[in-house]
């Protein structure tokens, strides 16, 4: 066992994380029209950009770059005020990998074009694996035990999976493997996505996320990049397609090492998905679990005070039930249920929230009725207000997905966002 384990750590010490963060997540509509995707906030407390970085830090990967370029204001500064503790005269760090044009003079293509163009970074740091992630998915991982099946299968790049629904499938690139795991057949969102073999309502889908023993990557990287325009330099509609026949490439099944089912896995990549993984975290015992000390999720976060519920001038009782409340709120003489408040959220007298997701440093006046909504970063939502009762009427102001979440921004209530 202490054999194995230092064996994996070996591994780790020896890797090099590459966390794509750079695309643009349209989907998410407002929530990404000033910030990356993997800013925005998640669980009470975190940005999604903490699941990937914590599960490098909690696997041993203390060497980590953050490619970033669309919209990373927000990004940057979290990154920088939250991730600056590991040790750098140890070798450890995560370093801000901006579009920079370092070697090309235009900004980021595809995700490949995002590492070819860090190339040299990688080669200044010497590692003798590059584990590549993608910034926006949610999800707690032992990237040693990939990294251990790389080498086990003397793979030369390992594609990270994991069971989906067929239907859903078309939004992944999707393989098929043999009794080896390795994969026989990549096609990225693909129109008619292939079964997998005796479960026809599944299919084995790629979580973005891939080992490269580092010579590979680089000589694959060298390649697409020669393809100039007959390629978009992305790793899931290029490289990974173009390499099956002649590399060895593995599928590793990400899955829960508890109970070895599927593993917990969200691209929270929508408001609807995005409301309902934050709405599983309320529960008495989500899937996700933040409140494990094995595998912490480190972020940034202000100091805050405690949170705090009090009775209001006339009697009211202020509380918040089946919810997550963070620090540094109130909640006077208002009724908040199975909700997620992000810190500093005020919540005043009179006022009814349910089933609502509320970003940090946003203020609800008196007599607000909220419900099944997003409420994002800084709003100050007018006395009176009623949200998610009448679809229509949301429409007008606010976003309302096709689930009936209703999105609200700074922008749709015209008010300046709050700089500072
Ligand atoms: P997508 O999620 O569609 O598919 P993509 O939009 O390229 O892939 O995003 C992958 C990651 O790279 C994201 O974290 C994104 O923020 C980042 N990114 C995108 N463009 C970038 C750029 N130019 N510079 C820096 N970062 C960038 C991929 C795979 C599929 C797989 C799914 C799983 O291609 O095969 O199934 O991920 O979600
Ligand atoms: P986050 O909530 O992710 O921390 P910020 O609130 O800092 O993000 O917003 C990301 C960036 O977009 C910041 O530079 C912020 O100043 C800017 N921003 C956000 N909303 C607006 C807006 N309505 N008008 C102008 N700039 C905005």
């Amino acid at each position: 066992m202490q054999m194995a384990k230092r064996y994996v750590s070996r591994l780790t010490r020896q890797t090099l994380a590459l966390v794509l963060a750079g695309g643009r997540g349209s989907r998410l509509e407002d929530l990404t029209k000033w910030r990356a995707k993997p800013a925005v906030p998640f669980g009470g407390k975190f940005r999604i950009i903490d699941f990937p970085l914590s599960n490098c830090i909690n696997s041993g990967i203390s060497q980590v770059g953050v490619i970033t370029q669309y919209k990373s204001h927000s990004l940057m500064r979290h990154i920088q005020r939250g991730w600056g503790f590991l040790r750098g005269e140890m070798g450890e760090f995560v370093e801000l990998l901006p579009a920079q044009q370092r070697i090309e003079t235009s900004w980021y293509e595809g995700t490949a074009n995002a590492v070819l163009q860090n190339l040299d970074i990688i080669r200044s740091h010497n590692p003798e694996y590059v584990l590549i992630l993608a910034g926006d998915h949610v999800y707690k991982m032992d990237y040693g035990t990939m990294l251990a099946a790389h080498v086990e299968q003397e793979a030369d790049v390992t594609v990270g999976c994991i069971e989906v629904p067929l239907e859903d499938a078309r939004a992944f690139g999707v393989m098929s493997v043999d009794d080896k795991l390795r994969i026989t057949e990549f096609v990225e969102k693909p129109d008619n996505p292939k079964p997998m073999p005796g479960q026809p309502d599944k299919a084995l889908a790629s979580m973005g996320i891939y080992v490269f023993s580092t010579k590979i990557l680089f000589d694959e990287l060298l390649r697409d990049h020669e393809l100039s325009t007959l390629s978009s330099h992305d790793f899931g509609k290029d490289i990974i397609p173009s390499i099956i026949e002649r590399l060895r490439v593995s599928a590793f099944p990400f899955r829960d090492p508890v109970n070895n089912k599927p593993a917990y896995w969200r691209d929270v990549g929508t408001i609807d998905s995005l409301w309902q993984a934050n709405m599983e975290l309320i529960g008495v015992s989500p899937e996700l679990n933040l409140y494990d000390s094995e595998w912490p999720i480190w972020t940034y976060q202000e100091q805050m005070p405690p949170a705090k519920f009090v009775f209001d001038d006339d009697n009211r009782r202020g509380y918040a039930v089946d919810s997550m409340v963070a620090g540094g709120c109130i909640v006077s003489g208002a009724q908040v249920q199975r909700s997620l408040l992000f810190s500093k959220v005020i919540v005043h007298s009179f006022c009814t929230v349910e089933d609502t997701v509320i970003f940090p440093d946003v203020d609800i006046a008196r007599n607000c009725k909220i419900r099944r909504a997003v409420i994002d970063r800084g709003c100050r939502i007018p006395e009176g207000t009623r949200i998610g009762y009448d679809a229509e009427q949301d429409a007008k102001r606010f976003y309302v997905s096709p689930k009936g979440i209703v999105l609200v921004t700074p922008e749709m209530l015209e008010q300046d966002y709050p700089h500072g």
